[in-house]
């Protein structure tokens, strides 16, 4: 049984080649929620929703997020009242969103709605919000404190960055079933997503940073920058802003002491030796999943 810790795009083209590379492997994903927000009353839950859709091979590539296919009537009426509508719900996007927020008003947990909306998405991988207690990433800018989706949608990550909190993080609780993938794996996997807002969340929870140190020997990282670069989002402009340094090394620093593997982009192999001094094995190969081929190809360096 392989174990993703995942936040949105990135760790979910890296389940979809997994799970291409190898049909008989237990996938499990422990998913970021600090990302997740309620908006019109909604509970919306971004990176477990983009995994849902890639994997059931629904998901609107070109975007990232949302459905393929997918039209806008209910936002394009809301704007014409004005409304708030600068977070984009799809029309049929929107029935998840109104399916979970009905279940969990009714005493579910995210745990529970996210396998009855797997189960009704045909996923063959089991993805288990970190906990189901609330989360919330929040970011100190000059705009003032705002929430995740205020700083990455609203402000298209394009304001700068102070601190960034996980609210509510010291009290969550692991989840038992998210406990047990991590415990139970032979191979932890740490997606390329944004350490510092999709990762970092997971790893706040109390018991994640415990198990991952112990376990470390199991423990693999794909890198998130390609020459030291984002290939999408902030990570890093993040990454500078908050001291950390912008290169493989930066994000091999950052998970110091958790990680017994780190796999590099090529573009990045001049700092195939430095990562490797910060006490791990280095894999150098393509980790940018252009088509299915390259994605296959990372799978297979995952797997070996
Ligand atoms: N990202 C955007 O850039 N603009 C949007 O309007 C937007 C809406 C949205 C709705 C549902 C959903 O599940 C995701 C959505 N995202 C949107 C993506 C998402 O907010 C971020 O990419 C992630 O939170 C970062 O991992």
């Amino acid at each position: 049984m392989i174990t993703v810790l995942s936040g949105g795009v990135g760790a979910a083209r890296l389940l979809r080649a997994l799970r291409r590379h190898d049909e008989g492997v237990e996938l499990r994903a422990v998913v970021n929620v600090a990302d997740d927000l309620v908006m019109h009353g909604l509970s919306i839950c971004p990176d477990l929703d983009t995994i849902m859709y890639t994997l059931a091979g629904l998901n609107n590539d070109e975007l990232g997020w949302g459905l393929a296919g997918e039209t806008w009537r209910v936002m394009q009426r809301l704007g014409e009242l004005g409304g708030e509508d600068w977070f984009a719900l799809g029309d049929l996007d929107l029935g998840t969103h109104l399916y979970r927020s009905q279940r969990l008003a009714r005493g579910a947990t995210k745990t529970e709605v996210t396998r009855e909306l797997s189960t009704h998405f045909g996923l063959d991988v089991e993805l288990l919000p970190v906990s189901d207690d609330p989360l919330a990433t929040e970011f100190d800018t000059p705009e003032g404190t705002l929430s995740f989706q205020e700083y990455f949608v609203r402000h298209h990550h394009d304001v700068v960055v102070r601190a960034v909190r996980v609210r509510g993080a010291r009290d969550a609780r692991l989840s038992a079933a998210a406990r047990a993938a991590l415990e139970d794996a032979e191979r932890i996997v740490i997606a390329p997503s944004n350490p510092l807002i999709s990762i970092d969340p997971i790893l706040q929870v109390p018991g994640v940073r415990e198990i991952l140190v112990r376990r470390r020997d199991a423990v693999l990282a794909v890198s998130p920058l390609v020459g030291g670069a984002a290939l999408k989002g902030p990570a890093d402009r993040l990454l500078r802003e908050l001291g950390h340094e912008v290169s493989a090394v930066g994000v091999a620093r950052f998970y110091q002491g958790l990680v017994g593997t780190m796999i590099i982009d090529v573009l990045d192999a001049a700092d195939e030796d430095a990562v490797a001094a910060t006490g791990c094995d280095v894999r150098v190969t393509t980790t940018v999943m252009r088509d299915e081929r390259d994605a296959l190809a990372l799978a297979a360096t995952v797997r070996r």
